[in-house]
């Protein structure tokens, strides 16, 4: 027993991830159930570290130090159970499963309860970056015990991706599922800030007249201010390119119907039971599916509406900067809704989550990596029990001064007949939260007339119900 870690499951994510481990100096016993990938990986990489290439579960936990860390990259779900069904006889107390897959975090902490029980450590680790995040130097999540973490967690700080400040993107979020989870928020983050640049890029287009190439070159402009970020960069970057077959713009020959895994989808499921609003991620998810329903849009192409008028010269360049504001600031409330629902889930499932950490290891190695971040990281550390990121004085004195235009590019959009849900969705969230007074007075009087279901009142305590189909009368509900 030679090797410090060992990863079973080994398609593109668990080689990479392996490789990584490898050289950063670990000794690394590799395994996958076709066996013809380990010894691939052996021939291929071998040169990059020391390796133990094992063919059987026996060889493969038998080669591991003890306390034994054993990483699972394999397909999420059924995949995953098979696998922990397989390894966890083998092995003793105090070892350490490590699911480095993209698993539902309520899979996670039924994983992590029943090995508990048996004395093995789960570690449910959320890792974003993809392959080349994977090799390079991910950011990573892990959940389950601090006590796992304490040997798991230098290793893991080694093999991640660095911030700008030199902090390694990893941190302990917190037991059981919240790694899973926080990384589940992350993937919605990323498909609300997806969407918001999209709803940029078609505004660009359709009102500012841009081209595509011209766009990019926006793009880049807004990468070197407060918007830099990964997402802007490789926007400007599939904007630019040119399809080699037509010698068109690459977005103009891509069929517009936009695919999803999952994590968006559980995001919003979650946000659902947890009764948080996350609007801009579920406009997002929900522009995802509308894209897809092609019949539905070839039937509906006749529809009345608007055909958009190109701007020009000076004023679209004005509309321009008008469009950076509203991204902005849309931006700040996606952020905003996806930080409450993780604190609404650390309260929920005694979690304890640092959200200033949370945003400390989104900052390098993953796909939401930005410098808007540091801003996040330093909303909470100046005052831990924010109740919103809204509340931060800086980011509300930020959309203070994008409010204006906000307004004026989701007006425009909507005149003009150009679909921004995480805009408009974003505008919304922002007035509910600002409204002195909120249609839900009314709708409690509905429920109540329709369904006795009762009302508080602003004036005094208790619970109230209006007699409504007798004289009207209030009684105590
Ligand atoms: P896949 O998700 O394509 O899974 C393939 C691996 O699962 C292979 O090693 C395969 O073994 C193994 N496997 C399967 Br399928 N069923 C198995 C079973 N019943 N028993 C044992 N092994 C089984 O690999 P991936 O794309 O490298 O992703 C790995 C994990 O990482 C997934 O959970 C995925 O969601 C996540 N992921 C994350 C990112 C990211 O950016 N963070 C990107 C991509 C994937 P075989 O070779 O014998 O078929």
């Amino acid at each position: 027993s030679t090797a410090q870690i060992g990863v079973t499951g080994l398609a593109v994510m668990g080689r990479n991830l392996a490789r990584n481990f490898a050289r950063n100096g670990y000794t690394v016993a590799v395994h996958n159930r076709t066996a013809a990938r380990t010894r691939d990986l052996v021939r291929e990489f071998g040169g990059e570290g020391d390796f133990v290439p094992t063919e059987s579960a026996e060889e493969f936990v038998a080669a591991l130090e003890r306390p034994r860390r054993l990483v699972v990259m394999v397909k999420a779900g059924a995949p995953t159970d098979a696998v922990i069904a397989e390894f966890a006889p083998l092995l003793d107390a105090g070892d350490m499963i490590i699911d480095g897959g993209n698993a539902h975090f309520a899979d996670t902490r039924r994983r992590e309860h029943e090995l508990r029980e048996r004395g093995i450590h789960f570690v449910g680790a959320g890792i974003s970056g993809g392959e080349e995040g994977a090799l390079n130097g991910p950011s990573i999540m892990p959940g389950g015990s601090a006590e796992s973490y304490g040997t798991l967690g230098p290793m893991l700080e080694r093999i991640s991706a660095v911030a700008k400040d030199g902090r390694p993107c990893v941190v302990h979020v917190g037991p059981d599922g919240a790694g899973h989870f926080v990384k589940m928020v992350h993937n919605g983050i990323e498909y609300a800030d997806m969407q918001l640049i999209g709803e940029a890029y078609q505004l660009l287009r359709d009102v500012g007249g841009y081209g595509p190439g011209e766009i990019a070159d926006i793009f880049r402009a807004w990468n070197r201010g407060r918007l830099d970020s990964y997402l802007i960069e490789i926007t400007a970057d599939v904007l630019s390119h040119v399809d080699a077959a037509t010698g068109r713009p690459f977005v103009d020959v891509v069929l517009d119907q936009a695919e999803q895994k999952g994590t968006g989808r559980w995001t919003v499921q979650s946000a659902l039971d947890l009764g948080v609003p996350v609007s801009g991620i579920a406009e997002a998810v929900f522009a995802r599916a509308v894209s897809g329903h092609s019949a539905l849009r070839e039937a509906s192409r006749h529809l009345g509406g608007p055909t958009p008028r190109a701007l020009g010269g000076d004023e679209a360049a004005a509309f321009a900067d008008r469009v950076e504001q509203a991204l902005y600031a849309s931006k700040i409330v996606s952020y905003t809704q996806g930080f409450h629902q993780i604190a609404a889930a650390s309260a929920e499932y005694g979690w304890d989550i640092d959200l200033g950490e949370v945003a400390a290891v989104w900052r390098g190695g993953c796909i939401i990596r930005a410098a808007f971040l540091d801003r996040i990281t330093a909303a909470y550390d100046a005052l831990p029990q924010l109740p919103s990121l809204l509340a931060d004085k800086g980011f509300a004195d930020e959309i203070a001064v994008a409010q204006d235009d906000w307004r004026a590019v989701v007006a425009t959009a909507v005149t003009e007949g150009v679909p921004t849900p995480g805009f408009a969705a974003a505008l919304a969230y922002y007035d509910s939260l600002r409204a002195p007074r909120l249609p839900a007075a009314l709708t409690q009087g509905q429920r109540d007339y329709f369904g006795a279901h009762t009302y508080h009142r602003t004036d005094r305590d208790g619970v109230f119900h209006t007699l409504w189909g007798g004289d009207r009368t209030e009684v105590a509900g």
